[in-house]
Order: structure tokens, then C-alpha cells, then sequence
């Protein structure tokens, strides 16, 4: 069978949607070319190109990695597939979006250059959780020698070097891009956060701040205050690892072999703030939301949707459950997950404009039951040390300033410390497969989880990197965990 490539588009089968549109120049920069950009935001974008007829908005994706998804896709000419799984029907697209793939390892100058380049008006991030390699503060991670290599190169670029050190992390790559853009004084730029990371803009903002603080100049650190916007946004589209299976399935809809195929639900969101420091796509001609406060959609995103998800996640995995279809169709996590929504995380929330929460909840439980994704609970589990302070301590700390005890999602912590304890001290069979623990801080939290059972809950809220001083001191709220923790590992004697 052939590969997909612009060559061979013209053989696909009739059926298959799109491209809508391949742009012929390119106006966005994208780090982290995951799996979600493909199926969210680089979709939109080419709906947007397509709707305002404007074709300077193809993007160059940048891998973090590794090379593997630029040999993935370049051979392709940046064409891939969005395989659709609704509950009943399953569709294909092809996306002409991508105009360019690189892999920092071997095409930093390039990057750079592209970064500051005057036709490059917007630079987007998935980069997860981890990848911002922040500290408990939310400062730049100085230790981490990825960051420090960037920092090395950036000083070097100041004193006027051409730029030709691979760049190893995603904020060192994007700071020396903004420095190469002072010096080219090719214009504005914004740099649009799209990680599931609570205030999701500023945190970039404070976090560039700092590294140019740290590694840049006085006249940088000006330049970037009066030319870089940081507009917050909330994105959403369940988006699982894509399978043998997904490829078989669309290269059978598509008469062509597809390495660079993404697969995701139906739903797509996505809500932007109103902060551009110069042209966009037409999103707003796509389906996304632009608006002046993303606040009150990002927080019922993280706190309903992602917060029952690693509670599903956990829950389901220890459970032996694959996916989290099969978990949220346990009636017991059911259970849990809307009483972690309902006791503690809807008091905390203000609805987005128009917005019934019981109704988002309801959805969003609907979501995850669609069987069609396959979506797997070790997927969702991964790096739960950065991804609850975004998605549950929140909820935490509201419910306590509050003056409650938030049972619900001390449940949910007390879910995922049983986890780190079975996937580092245990033997967790998911699918007939051992899942072992994987997490940044994963060989701390091994440390933390051996010793007394008893004892495992309140060793790991001792982390403060994760919990902060107030939730690692807090009496009431590790007895709550402790406690939940007690009832999920003591096994039922009938
Ligand atoms: C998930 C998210 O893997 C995870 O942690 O909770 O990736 C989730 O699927 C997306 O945020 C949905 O928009």
C-alpha cells in the first residue's frame, strides 16, 4: 500500500474529508508535536485558514523528543489523518495544516530562525505537564541540566554567536527564539499555552520571565514585556495513543498507509483569551471561543474533567480495568468520581458564561463512557506528581479555605498514592500487563511508597514539591487521605 504523501493524496479513497486546506506559507510555530496538537489545534487552524480564505497559517511542528514523529511525518509531506471515534460512527480527515516538522536535536538553527522570523506571528505549546520543568514555585527548574545547556546557549546568542547549540528543553528553545526575534527585529509574537496547566498563560509569562531573568539581558527582558502576549486558553479533546489497530482501521478508509494518524473523540474545545500582540488564525471562524477571561473555563475543565479522570484512572487501573470506559461503567468509580465533582469540586467553581455545570459534568462522564476512543487508564495515570496540582489541589485548597474537609478528593489523592504504591511496591496487572510507575519524580515517590502500608499516604503528602507547606501540614486533610487510602488498599473480608 502506498504512504500518504501530496503525491499520493490524489489516490485516497472517496469519502475521506479534506485537506480543507494546505497553506502555502507558514505563520505558526508549534512545540511539542504530540498527538493532541494534531487533533485539536492544528485542526482548528486549518479550519480557520479554510474559513477566512487566508493561507499564510501553515504550522511548523517541533518535536520534543526525539526524531521519531518528524520520520513519521515527513516523508508524508506533514499529511496525516484524524480518526474520529464517536460512539456509533467512525470518520476520517486528512490535515494539510502541518507545512513542516523538525526535531530540535538536529534542526535548532532552523527552529530558531523560524521562531524569529517576521512572517511567524504565533508560537503554540503542548508540551505537558512536565515539560514546563518548573519548580514547587513555579520558577525555572535550574537543575535540570536540559534547562541549563539552553540557559549556556542563550548567553552565547546575546553576545552576538550564531545560534547553532541543539536546543534541549521547550522554554530554553522558546527564549532563545525570542532572543534571536529581538535581535532579527522581526516584530511581536504571541505564545499561546495550550497544557492543561491552571492559568495557563501567566504561568508561561512568569516562567519566561524568570529564565530571561536568570540567562537573558536587561534590554531582552524589556523587549519581551512590550512584544510578547501570553493568552491564556483552555483546550479539550480526549486524544488516546493511537493503537495497530487505529492505523489498520484507517488505512482501510484511506487506500493509503498512514504512520502520522491521530485518533480522538468527537468533542473538540477550545477557549482563547482575547491577547494577541498581532495577526491570527481565524479560530473564532472555526468553532473556538475567544474571549477576555479564560479563568472560569479552564478551572471547570481542570477540576471536572481532568480531576475525574486520574480518579477514574487510578481507580481503574487498580481495579484492572484498560480503559476508562470500562472504569466510569463501574458503578462504585461512577460513584466516586460525581461525588468528587459534586461535594467538592462544584462549590468551588463560578460557571463560564451560560454554563450548567451539572450538565458539563454529565457530559463529561458521557464522554469518557464512549467505548470507541479505547482510551487507557495507564495512559491518563502517567505523571500524576505534576498533573494534581493542576487538576485537584486547587479544589483542595478552596474546600479548606473554605473551612470544609474535602473528603471526596482526599479519595481521589488517596486513589493515586495506592497506585504510585501497587505500580512501585506491588505488582498491578493491567490488561495481563505489570504497569510500573510512570512519573518525573517516579524514583522519589518509590522511595516514598516503601515502608509500612500504613504509613504510605502521609510519606508521600510529605513531597511539598507536589503538596506545598499548607497541604503537607494540613492535620485534617491527611487524616482524610490517610484515612480513604486505608479503606482502598485493606482488602473486603465478606
Ligand atoms: C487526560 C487529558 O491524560 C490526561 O491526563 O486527563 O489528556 C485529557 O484527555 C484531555 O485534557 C482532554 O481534553
Amino acid at each position: 500500500m502506498n504512504r500518504l504523501s501530496l503525491a499520493t493524496l490524489p489516490a485516497a479513497r472517496a469519502g475521506v474529508a479534506g485537506p480543507r486546506v494546505v497553506p502555502s506559507s507558514i505563520g505558526v510555530v508549534h512545540l511539542g508535536l504530540g498527538a493532541f496538537h494534531r487533533a485539536h489545534q492544528a485542526v482548528l487552524t486549518e479550519d480557520a485558514a479554510a474559513a477566512a480564505d487566508d493561507d499564510r497559517w501553515g504550522i511548523l511542528g517541533v518535536t520534543q523528543r526525539s526524531a521519531r514523529v518528524v520520520d513519521q511525518l515527513a516523508p508524508q509531506d506533514g499529511l496525516y489523518g484524524v480518526l474520529t471515534k464517536g460512539a456509533e460512527a467512525t470518520s476520517l480527515r486528512v490535515i494539510g495544516a502541518l507545512r513542516g516538522v523538525a526535531f530540535p536535536g538536529t534542526s535548532s538553527p532552523a527552529v530558531l530562525a523560524r521562531l524569529a522570523a517576521p512572517t511567524t506571528h504565533v508560537v503554540t505549546l503542548t508540551v505537558t505537564e512536565k515539560g514546563y520543568r518548573r519548580t514547587a514555585d513555579g520558577g525555572p527548574d535550574l537543575s535540570d541540566p536540559d534547562l541549563a545547556a539552553d540557559l549556556l546557549a542563550l548567553r552565547d546568542e546575546l553576545g552576538g554567536t550564531t545560534p547553532s547549540a541543539p536546543a534541549r528543553s521547550p522554554i530554553g528553545l522558546l527564549v532563545r527564539g525570542l532572543a534571536l526575534r529581538q535581535r532579527n527585529d522581526a516584530g511581536p509574537v504571541t505564545v499561546v499555552c495550550c497544557d492543561n496547566l491552571s492559568d495557563n498563560g501567566r504561568v508561561l509569562s512568569e516562567l519566561v520571565g524568570r529564565v530571561v531573568e536568570v540567562g537573558g539581558s536587561a534590554s531582552l527582558r524589556t523587549w519581551v514585556e512590550q512584544n510578547v502576549r501570553f493568552p491564556s486558553t483552555m483546550v479539550d479533546r480526549i486524544v488516546p495513543a493511537t493503537t495497530a489497530a487505529h492505523r489498520a482501521e484507517a488505512a482501510e478508509l484511506l487506500g493509503l498507509e498512514d504512520a502520522g494518524l491521530v485518533v480522538g473523540e468527537p468533542f473538540t474545545q477550545w477557549v482563547i483569551e482575547d491577547d494577541f500582540a498581532g495577526p491570527r488564525p481565524a479560530w473564532h471562524l472555526a468553532g473556538a471561543t475567544m474571549t477576555h477571561d479564560v479563568a472560569p473555563y479552564e478551572r471547570a475543565k481542570l477540576r471536572v474533567l481532568n480531576a475525574s479522570h486520574s480518579t477514574l484512572a487510578y481507580l481503574g487501573a487498580l481495579r484492572g480495568y484498560a480503559t476508562i470506559a470500562e472504569a466510569v461503567s463501574d458503578p462504585d468509580l461512577a460513584a466516586v468520581s460525581r461525588a468528587l465533582v459534586d461535594d467538592d469540586v462544584l462549590p468551588t467553581l463560578t460557571p463560564p458564561d451560560g454554563t450548567d455545570l451539572g450538565a458539563y459534568r454529565d457530559e463529561v462522564l458521557h464522554r469518557f463512557a464512549n467505548p470507541a476512543t479505547g482510551h487507557t487508564t495507564v495512559q491518563v495515570a502517567m505523571d500524576g506528581s505534576v498533573k494534581l496540582p493542576q487538576r485537584l489541589l486547587g479544589t483542595v485548597r478552596d474546600r479548606i479555605a473554605a473551612g470544609a474537609v474535602p473528603d471526596a478528593a482526599a479519595t481521589a489523592i488517596a486513589a493515586w498514592a495506592a497506585y504510585v504504591h501497587a505500580t512501585t511496591h506491588g505488582a498491578l496487572l493491567v490488561d495481563g500487563r505489570e504497569v510500573r510507575l510512570d512519573d518525573p519524580m517516579a524514583a522519589r515517590l518509590a522511595e516514598a511508597a516503601d515502608g509500612t502500608l500504613d504509613g504510605v499516604a502521609g510519606r508521600l503528602l510529605s513531597l511539598r514539591e507536589i503538596f506545598g507547606d499548607d497541604l503537607s501540614q494540613d492535620d485534617a486533610f491527611r487524616t482524610a487521605v490517610t484515612q480513604a487510602f486505608r479503606e482502598l488498599v485493606t482488602p473486603v473480608h465478606a
